[in-house]
């Protein structure tokens, strides 16, 4: 059966095809700023809030962010951790991922052991997720460890996407890195989304409408932005990029 979280997911990507969701690093942002981010988001049609870092170690920080969070917005809180300290009793459900071009056994499935007994104490939603970390990948992908996939090779993302769909991963995500200069390019969105049953989501260095909607096009199911939070006018920039993709989907559909 299909978990609370997972079901909304589901149905929401059915209905608007694709949806964006907002970012939020607890390291970068104190709890009041998140809870206004939050908010400003959710105004903007965003349609869950992620919460992790690639760095991040303070786990009292990262409760009273999803704390406070929660008392502003009635959004999903899903945690993107970064290993087995990034996960609060306070959130509705964790991206239960693990980093499949990593190589290190710790991102494949070491955090994912020792993570696992407090997601079930804490009756957290487990989203299994297959991570991937292409092109420049970022801090992700130096802490991670990733054998990171070059832009041009966007058979080699399918070939992992893939296994994740086989293993019984029920997303899959391509992670280009926050804050990166180029976005996953459409060509490898496409040629990944061509194989795989399960929705996908992308992000790293979505900064426009254009970007957003040009990865929309290409087959993602979730748009993720992070970075875009820090930058003075980001209830506009949210606002135009979900505007964006919720065009697109009218186009589609008419
Ligand atoms: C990073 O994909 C996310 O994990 C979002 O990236 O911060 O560049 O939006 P940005």
């Amino acid at each position: 059966m299909l978990g609370r979280v997972e079901k909304y997911l589901f149905e929401k990507i059915a209905i608007e095809k694709t949806i964006h969701m907002t970012l939020i690093d607890p390291e970068k942002i104190t709890s009041t700023q998140a809870s206004v981010v939050a908010e400003n988001s959710k105004h903007s049609g965003t349609a869950a809030i992620m919460i992790g870092g690639s760095t991040f170690s303070s786990q009292a920080h990262l409760d009273t962010v999803i704390q406070t969070i929660k008392k502003t917005v009635d959004l999903p809180i899903i945690l993107f951790p970064n290993n087995e300290n990034g996960i609060s009793r306070y959130s509705d459900a964790i991206w239960f991922m693990s980093l499949l071009n990593s190589v290190d056994p710790y991102y494949l499935v070491g955090a994912q052991i020792l993570g696992a007994p407090l997601i079930k104490k804490f009756n957290i939603e487990p989203l299994p997720m297959g991570y991937i970390i292409v092109g420049q990948g970022g801090t992700a992908g130096v802490v991670g460890k990733a054998n990171t996939i070059p832009y041009d090779k966007p058979e080699l993302a399918a070939a992992h996407a893939l296994a994740g769909q086989y293993f019984g991963m029920r997303f899959i995500y391509l992670e280009g890195g926050s804050g990166v200069a180029n976005p996953v390019p459409p060509d490898m969105i496409r040629t990944v989304k061509k194989c795989l049953d399960i929705p996908l989501i992308v992000g790293g260095g979505i900064r426009t409408r254009e970007q957003a909607t040009a990865a929309a096009q290409a087959g993602a199911d979730v748009i993720v932005t992070g970075n875009l939070i820090e930058t003075t006018d980001n209830k506009q920039r949210i606002s135009e990029i979900i505007e964006g993709l919720k065009q697109k989907t009218l186009t589609n559909n008419s």
